[in-house]
């Protein structure tokens, strides 16, 4: 599996001492100073947190659980979940995935998930088939096929109320990975969703499936695409302007960053600046001018994960751009000039960088990608101890 490949370069290019530890706060490095990084929970394959304006933090396990933080404490499972795809599997990239609160909670309760859902007919004979550009890293044994699914229910105590699927990925095919379904919402009001091409290339350029797209949901609830030629955007961010940006994982090198516009065509699987996972060449973006090209490109990967733009004052960092990273363990933060990226720094955290987000403090709220993953705050060492 590409993760797997992604977790091997990982092993080899980091240096043991920074294997994840847990216990008391940790301090990690930054051009602003030390960073402290406190550990307020663990979890299993947490995949999204995201702040309620009353202070709570809502979290997702991949395995299929909304959780709440509050307090200092960790609820049972939100009740109403729908049922997921998620089977216990290194290849699995579904199940329980993004949540988002609505722009109105305090008024509305509403939220936004999403998630892998199987079909609702599933034919016994139904086979994984397999395609050489990856290189021998599909699983042939499945068989289920399954979408993503973007659900909005209301958030009542520990329950969910009035749940609703929005909208559907389709079509629905066999695989257990890309889905993305990274959401966001645009400054006016409308909800984005990056939709992961499903390891299957070519329907990111058809205009008939919605794999491989950025999907504008509108408040009245109509779905259209926004733009195609996506492959595994695991991050997507507004920034304060309203420009979306999305971050993309390549295949064997070329993860990008995109700032993504109405009806523009991102060009996979046509052009990457990585290339197949049987070593075999996609040409590189710079061949066909037609297609946007990104406006950063990382080779090696940084597999980003999760992003957004920080205009807290905890940190030096207002209107920059910082992404989780898995493989490259690390948050990256982008200083922009307009729409090109002018510095990157790597923070160096030790763990697969699942999500990121700011709190409303201003501190950094992050969850890591790992069997015992963890909830991280981050903030100034140098800042008193809550
Ligand atoms: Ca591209
Ligand atoms: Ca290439």
């Amino acid at each position: 599996m590409p993760s797997s490949l992604r977790m091997a370069a990982l092993a080899a290019a980091l240096p043991s001492l920074l294997v994840a530890q847990s216990g008391p706060p940790q301090t990690v490095s930054s051009t602003a100073g030390p960073i402290r990084v406190e550990r307020l929970a663990s979890l299993e394959f947490p995949w999204a947190v995201a702040p309620l304006p009353d202070g709570r933090l809502l979290i997702t396990e991949k395995p299929g659980r909304l959780r709440i933080f509050e307090n200092g404490q960790l609820s049972a499972p939100v009740s109403g979940v729908p049922k997921t795809s998620y089977r216990e599997r290194k290849a699995e990239q579904g199940g329980l995935l993004d949540v988002i609160a609505d722009p109105n909670f305090a008024q509305n309760q509403r939220i936004y998930f999403s998630f892998s859902e199987p079909a609702e007919k599933q034919s016994p004979d139904q086979k994984e088939t397999d395609d050489k550009r990856f290189g021998g890293f599909l699983d042939l044994s499945d068989n289920m096929l399954v979408g993503a699914a973007v659900a909005r229910a209301t958030l009542d105590g520990n329950q969910l109320k009035d749940v609703q699927v929005i909208w559907r990925q389709t079509p629905k095919t066999i695989g257990r990975g890309h889905f993305a379904t990274r959401m966001a919402f645009g400054k006016d009001g409308a909800l984005f969703v990056t939709s992961g091409d499903r390891m299957r290339f070519d329907p990111a350029q058809d205009p008939k499936a919605t794999l491989g797209k950025v999907m504008r949901i509108a408040p009245d609830g109509r779905a259209d695409i926004w733009s195609s030629g996506h492959r595994n955007m695991l991050a997507i961010a507004t920034q304060p302007s309203g420009q979306v940006w999305v971050l993309e994982m390549g295949p064997l090198g070329g993860d990008e960053l995109n700032l993504v516009e109405q009806r523009k065509n991102y060009g996979w699987p046509i052009v990457s600046d990585g290339d197949n996972y049987d070593k075999s060449a996609i040409p590189d973006h710079k061949t066909r001018p037609e297609f946007q090209a990104p406006v950063r490109t990382w080779t090696p990967v940084i597999s980003p994960s999760g992003a957004f733009f920080y205009d807290g004052s905890l940190f030096p960092w207002k209107g920059d751009l910082l992404a989780g990273g898995l493989s490259s363990q690390a948050i990256v933060r982008l200083t922009l000039d307009g729409n090109k990226v002018k510095t990157e720094e790597r923070i160096i955290m030790g763990r697969r960088m699942r999500d990121v987000v700011q709190a409303s403090d201003g501190a950094i709220l992050a969850v890591t990608d790992d069997k015992q993953g963890e909830l991280l705050r981050l903030s100034p060492a140098t800042a008193k101890t809550r």
